[in-house]
């Protein structure tokens, strides 16, 4: 399935022998649980602007600068206390409005999905960004297993709480744990929202979510919930974690919009991750470049007002 051919990440950055190796082994990880053969893995780009300069992040970056505030407040020290995590066996959780509520395990749920590559930007609301190479499948198809109702108009997600390996869920106040998100439900089902097992063709590492978690590319990351074990599609729009601690500042939609400020800081442009201290900041676009793809979803509304 292709979103996009005309890639604007340049396809030698993920096709050099040592990420082709990595993706063979990320498909020996799946194989007794996927369809995918070796070749059969599709790979999609999306999200094409001008900007030719972009190229993949390096890998040992997004694996070593994380945010994962079960674990700690530090990027460093969340990486190295998510290690902690159990993710075997994994379970998920979908139930709601819809006409067959579900509990698969993960392998059971990587069986029936085929898994692909999606090159795509990651902006923060800190005002960092990367190009990561993620390996998984579109929330959608995941969603019409257990055929949601008229009545769905919304879609929940809750990571795993576990105090016990991530010690912040005890210790801290600053979140309602277990982290929560949510999107409307034409937002869940729009082909560039994926679920992602995988990155940089291996395993997805626990401290960038594993073993399952959001991505949402034209959103800042915090939507993006790492460790979902439930999936529930609602009538009204859930509380969310960020945007019940602090609404002015993490708004529901969290959608990029250079033009709409966070209250404590400009959201004009980003801090590229592995770019050296001289390379410029890059712009930010609106929708952090997939407009074409999804501004339709918000035409009749204030993106002033909706944040
Ligand atoms: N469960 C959970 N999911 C989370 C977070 C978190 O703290 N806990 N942090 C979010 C934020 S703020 C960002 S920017 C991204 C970071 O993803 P990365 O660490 O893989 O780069 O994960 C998001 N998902
Ligand atoms: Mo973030």
């Amino acid at each position: 399935m292709l979103i996009k051919s005309k890639p604007s990440i340049s396809e030698h950055e993920i096709t050099d022998p040592l990420i082709f190796s990595q993706r063979r082994q990320i498909i020996k990880a799946f194989a007794a649980t996927t369809l995918a053969s070796a070749t059969g893995i599709g790979k999609v780009f999306a999200g094409e602007t001008n900007d030719n300069r972009l190229t993949t992040t390096p890998a040992e970056v997004v694996k070593n600068y994380t945010n994962y505030y079960e674990f700690s407040f530090n990027k460093q020290d969340s990486t190295k206390l998510a290690q902690a995590l159990p993710i075997d066996p994994w379970n998920i959780e979908i139930s709601g409005e819809v006409e067959r509520p579900m509990r698969l395990n993960l392998e059971q749920l990587l069986k029936q999905q085929t898994i692909q590559d999606y090159v795509y930007r990651f902006r923060c609301v800190e005002a960092w960004s990367m190009v990561v190479p993620w390996q998984g499948f579109q929330l959608v198809n995941l969603l019409k297993l257990v055929k949601p109702l008229s009545s769905a108009r919304y879609v929940k997600f809750t990571t795993l709480f576990n105090p016990q390996a991530m010690p912040n869920q005890l210790t801290s106040s600053s979140l309602d744990w277990p982290y929560t998100e949510g999107l409307r439900i034409d937002e869940a089902t729009h082909p560039l929202t994926i679920l992602a097992v995988g990155m940089y063709g291996e395993s997805l590492p626990k401290q960038n979510g594993a073993p399952l978690r959001l991505i949402v590319p034209w959103k800042y990351g915090f939507k993006s919930i790492k460790a979902i074990v439930k999936i529930e599609l609602l009538k009204d729009q859930p509380n969310t974690a960020w945007n019940q601690a602090a609404p002015n500042e993490y708004g529901f939609y969290a959608n990029v919009n250079p033009a709409v400020a966070h209250p404590r800081w400009s959201q004009h442009s980003e801090r590229v991750l592995g770019s050296s201290f001289f390379t410029a900041r890059r712009e930010t676009e609106l929708f952090n470049g997939y407009g074409e793809q999804v501004a339709d979803l918000y035409r009749d509304m204030d993106l002033r007002r909706f944040i």
